[in-house]
């Protein structure tokens, strides 16, 4: 008798038969622009489901190194990275995942070209989206800094497609007294005569590999807290590929994104300059924030996405108890509980795609304006909570080998645990979300507002009178709740998770995608009790 053998679950081109991304592109794109972009997803599908995925397993126990000396007893912090990281740098740059962004092919949805770019490529590339979501912020920030010298000098690297020119950008403002209370840093900026060097700690540094970093630091006589410290721009390493005034302590030892090189530094005099004046370093920084915040919510739904790709594959393959689990009711009940979280967060991870090219191609209201600053982290904190439990959910779907390290799964729920912890964490971003809310002093509830006409413009003329109303009343108990004002810093989280599952609620009934809306909306939206 042949022995059995189970079949993999397995990848086809991951633009192609995502039912999801396809209708949603065909909704917010003209045609002509859907026929333009259309060659590039595809290509990038292809190479997600084909070449980098069987290098992404192939790679799966590499990890990077860090070399603090040579034979010969000089200190090189030399750090090598993976062999599908090097290949997942050349096809970033060649197929533009940055500079898509930036070459404004097609005006403000340019960034929505550029983010199904990022969410194609992100889930078979070991979280390289870091040091690319870097890239994409550390452009924004110079570009709108105007300091006309930097721009000059890096901006071309960051957004090139040529190889041998790209650069990465490393964010570097993490240090041991604070990684949400960045106003805490102990780094000192000392004037010299070409510009400043920093001294100080900086404690998790991510993709260290990086040509480039923004950071931030105190100039010496400058006061405590985010308003005294400086943005800085430095680079890595000198003519001769040695750090510059830089040592490398020591690589993170992680959960997850194994493949990114994390380290803690310390800095000895490394040269820097100012991007934007020798205050405000924190509100200088915030437009890199928001972007690798929205790099985020993309790396979330790519992450989910792909473990339901392999979990509906697996699902047509996999038999038990006489049939396909295709076929088992209370499994396809499961997968289409994920499926409709996931396609929550897809709408609204993209609707701030679409904000953001607005605001950056400066097409946008001062009330969209608004609308993106509270939804950029409320975006964030929403989607990263539920990649997690999809990512847990998905490893369930394989019973055991979904507990099992070659199957390449377990890396899905690891990799996916940061999504709620760096670029803010859940409750560092629902504080944020009220600061947002608030940010016309004269009329505290304009911001709700704002939030509330959104969201009820997504389901304007909509007819499935329940599905409104879970909307309707999600909404009025937000509104009533915040006007209460009780403990509203405790309840901060349910508040900002309830306007975030509100909002993807309603952008899923926009988009016609009800029988997942209905889901969606059985699984609860008012999260405050
Ligand atoms: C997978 C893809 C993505 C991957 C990227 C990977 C890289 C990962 C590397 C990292 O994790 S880097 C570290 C990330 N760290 C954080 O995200 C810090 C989290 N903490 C916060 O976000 C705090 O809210 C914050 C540090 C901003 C609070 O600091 P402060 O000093 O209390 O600032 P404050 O007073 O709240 O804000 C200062 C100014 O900035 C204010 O403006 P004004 O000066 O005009 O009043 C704020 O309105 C403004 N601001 C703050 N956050 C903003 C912002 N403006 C716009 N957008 C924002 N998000």
């Amino acid at each position: 008798m042949p022995l059995f053998e189970q079949a993999p679950p397995a990848l086809g081109n991951q633009y192609d038969d995502d039912r999801v991304l396809r209708s949603y592109l065909a909704r917010v794109l003209p045609p002509d622009v859907l026929s333009d972009v259309q060659e590039s997803l595809s290509e990038m599908g292809r190479l997600a489901g084909g070449e980098l995925y069987e290098l992404q397993l192939a790679d799966r126990l590499n990890e990077p190194t860090l070399t603090q000396w040579d034979a010969w007893g000089n200190r090189i912090d030399k750090i090598e990275v993976t062999p599908l990281w090097r290949r997942a740098e050349r096809i970033a740059a060649e197929h533009g995942v940055v500079a898509t962004a930036y070459e404004l092919r097609h005006g403000s949805l340019s960034r929505v070209h550029q983010c199904a770019l990022a969410y194609l490529f992100t889930p078979s590339t070991d979280i390289y989206s870091c040091p690319l979501a870097m890239t994409d912020g550390a452009a924004r920030t110079l570009l709108n800094s105007g300091n006309q010298e930097l721009i000059d000098r890096a901006v071309p690297h960051l957004i090139t497609r040529d190889p041998k020119e790209f650069w990465t950008a490393g964010q570097w403002m993490t240090e041991l007294t604070g990684g949400s209370d960045v106003g805490l840093s102990e780094t000192i900026a000392k004037p010299d005569s070409n510009g400043y060097r920093l001294y100080g700690r900086k404690w998790f540094t991510s993709a260290i590999s990086a040509q480039m970093a923004l950071t931030l630091a105190r100039p010496e006589g400058n006061p405590p807290g985010g308003r005294g410290l400086a943005l800085f721009y430095l680079e890595t390493r000198d003519e001769h590929s040695r750090p510059r005034n830089i040592q490398i302590n020591r690589l993170k030892d992680k959960l997850g994104t194994r493949k990114v090189p994390t380290a803690e530094l310390t800095l000895d005099g490394t040269p820097a300059q100012l991007v934007k004046g020798p205050t405000d370093g924190v509100r200088n920084i915030a437009p890199l924030l928001n972007i690798t915040r929205l790099w985020n919510g993309i790396s979330a739904v790519a992450l989910m996405r792909r473990g339901l790709a392999l979990s509906f594959d697996y699902a047509n393959k996999r038999v038990a108890f006489g049939a396909r689990l295709s076929e088992k009711p209370l499994h396809v009940d499961t997968l289409a509980t994920l499926q409709a979280e996931f396609e929550g967060a897809f709408q609204l991870a993209f609707y701030v795609a679409e904000l953001t090219g607005r605001s950056e191609m400066s097409e946008i209201s001062d009330d969209d304006a608004l609308l993106l600053r509270m939804l950029t982290p409320i975006m964030k904190l929403t989607t990263g909570k539920q990649a997690v439990m999809v990512a847990s959910e998905v490893l369930e779907s394989f019973g055991g080998a979904g507990y099992v390290e070659d199957t390449g799964l377990p890396m899905l729920l690891r990799d996916s645990q940061v999504l709620p912890i760096w670029e803010g964490t859940t409750n560092v971003l629902a504080l944020d979300t009220l600061r947002a809310l608030r940010t016309d002093d004269a009329d505290p509830s304009h911001g709700l507002r704002r939030f509330e006409r959104a969201v009820m413009n997504c389901v304007e003329g909509v007819n499935d009178s329940t599905l409104v109303n879970v909307v309707r009343s999600a909404l009025d108990h937000a509104a009533s709740w915040l006007a209460k004002g009780d403990e509203v810093e405790a309840g901060a989280r349910r508040f900002s998770l309830t306007l975030g599952r509100t909002i993807e609620l309603a952008l899923m009934i926009k988009h016609e995608a009800l029988k997942s809306a209905r889901r969606f909306a059985s699984l609860g939206v008012d999260v405050i009790f």
